[in-house]
Formats: C-alpha cells, sequence, structure tokens
C-alpha cells in the first residue's frame, strides 16, 4: 500500500488563483498524475497547467480538532462525467425508511451499500448487507486508497436528487467504523454545500461546496470532535451522488 503524500498546509479551503481561470483553458489530465501526457507547451499554457496542478492539490481546512482535507479536482472532469453515468446506472438505489419517535419517514435521499462480502453496517438503525463490488466503484476505491494510503471496504452511496433532499447533522462515529475513522468522501454531479460544526465549541463552524469530482477526506479526531450536514436548499438544484469510503470492522 502505498504511504499518505505530505500535504501542503494551506489556511484557506480554497483551491489556489480560483477565478483566474476558465474549465476550458485547462488542460485535463488523469487522476494523480497518472499516465499524463507531458507535452511542450506555451508559456500561457504553462501557467494553467500549473494552477490546474495547484488546485488538485490536497487543501488542508484550517480547523482545530479535526483534520480534514480537501482536493477539488481529485478526477478530471472526463473521468467525473463518464463516472457519474457508470456509477447512476449501475447502482440499485434504495429509499430507506426510519423511524422516529414512533413515526415511519423516508430518508430524504437515496442509499446504497457496496463493499466487501462481510463488510456489514448499521447507518441510523438500518443494517445493510453489502452489495458486490460494481465496476465504477471499485475503480474509484482505487483511486481513492491511492490518495490516502488507506484500504476500504466499503462505500455508502447517497443519490440527492435535487434540493429537497439531504443529509441532517450527524458524525460518522459508529462503534464499527473504530474510534478514529477516515472517510473519503467522493462528489460527482451538482455542487452541493457541506457544513461542519464543533459539537461543544458553537462558535466553530466551516462551510464548503463540494463539487463534481472533487474529494473530501475526514480523519482522526474529525468525528468525535465535529457534527457534519449538507442541508436541503430551496435552490434549484439537480442530481448529486456522493460515495463515502469507509473501512469497517469485520469481526
Ligand atoms: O453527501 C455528503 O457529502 C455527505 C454524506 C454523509 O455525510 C454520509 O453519508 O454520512
Ligand atoms: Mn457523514
Amino acid at each position: 500500500m502505498q504511504q499518505p503524500q505530505p500535504l501542503a498546509r494551506l489556511p484557506l479551503a480554497e483551491p489556489i488563483a480560483v477565478g483566474l481561470v476558465r474549465e476550458n483553458d485547462i488542460e485535463e489530465r488523469s487522476v494523480g498524475g497518472i499516465g499524463r501526457n507531458v507535452r511542450s507547451m506555451s508559456g500561457r499554457e504553462r501557467m494553467f497547467e500549473f494552477i490546474h496542478e495547484a488546485s488538485s492539490a490536497a487543501l488542508v481546512l484550517d480547523l482545530p480538532d479535526a483534520d480534514v482535507t480537501f482536493v477539488r479536482r481529485f478526477l478530471s472532469s472526463r473521468d467525473a462525467d463518464r463516472l457519474v453515468d457508470e456509477v447512476t446506472d449501475t447502482t440499485p438505489w434504495r429509499q430507506e425508511v426510519i423511524r422516529l419517535y414512533g413515526r415511519e419517514s423516508p430518508v430524504p435521499r437515496l442509499t446504497a451499500w457496496h463493499g466487501d462480502p462481510n463488510a456489514v453496517y448499521a447507518y441510523s438503525n438500518i443494517a445493510m448487507d453489502p452489495e458486490p463490488w460494481s465496476a465504477p466503484l471499485g475503480e474509484i476505491r482505487d483511486l481513492v486508497e491511492i490518495e490516502t494510503g488507506v484500504r476500504f471496504n466499503s462505500v455508502l452511496c447517497n443519490l440527492y436528487r435535487n434540493g429537497r433532499d439531504g443529509v441532517a447533522w450527524h458524525s460518522d462515529d459508529e462503534a464499527e467504523l473504530g474510534g478514529r475513522p477516515v472517510i473519503a468522501s467522493i462528489s460527482l454531479g451538482d455542487t452541493r454545500t457541506f457544513q461542519l460544526r464543533h459539537r461543544t465549541r458553537p462558535d466553530l463552524r466551516h462551510q464548503i461546496d463540494l463539487p463534481h469530482g472533487s474529494l473530501l477526506i475526514m480523519r482522526g479526531p474529525t468525528q468525535h470532535h465535529w457534527k457534519h450536514q449538507v442541508p436541503k436548499t430551496a435552490r434549484p438544484v439537480g442530481a448529486r451522488i456522493n460515495l463515502t469510503y469507509r473501512t469497517v470492522s469485520t469481526a
């Protein structure tokens, strides 16, 4: 297993030089530079290439009691476009129902749980046997493992169909994830806002937009000290898929 790469420690959760480049100005590249086609470039192209490289670097969110990193362009837009279609088409999306105060209500998103056969998981009191890895979920898992240096045995898939779907404040702190879980979260489709709030210091909050092809990694003490949510929004938004790669204990 490849070791995690040292990360640039930057104070802002925003890419360098945001706003200077348009998508079309940037040469596509494969994830992590694999198979990158180095060719002769003009000075202007080199500048854009440099900026694109910078925005594909991992940025560390400057949050106390947390270890959260963000890779805005983890997947190239070509790979992200292909993978959003493949994941949409091959995932057996389910409408789960939760029982709260004696009342049943549908979870405001569709979900699926995939992984190794022994990666059984209880999420919001729903016990889930994993579906087998599909080709796109396995392909993304392999890339995320290289980026993080962590082996993931499962992935929770969320499909937010529109702004009426979301996920409420919670921590990914179920016992089977262990005390310091690593959660690697891929976003595909329309951008949604991801919010964090400290459990005991109400003044500490943060929010970050998670665009198509991005990767957010939460590690170490993050789940213990912070909650997160994807709020519903009245803004017109299309579908978004979120894939949270996890390692569950397999007793
Ligand atoms: O959609 C997201 O970005 C977060 C999903 C999430 O927190 C979860 O599935 O536990
Ligand atoms: Mn979560």
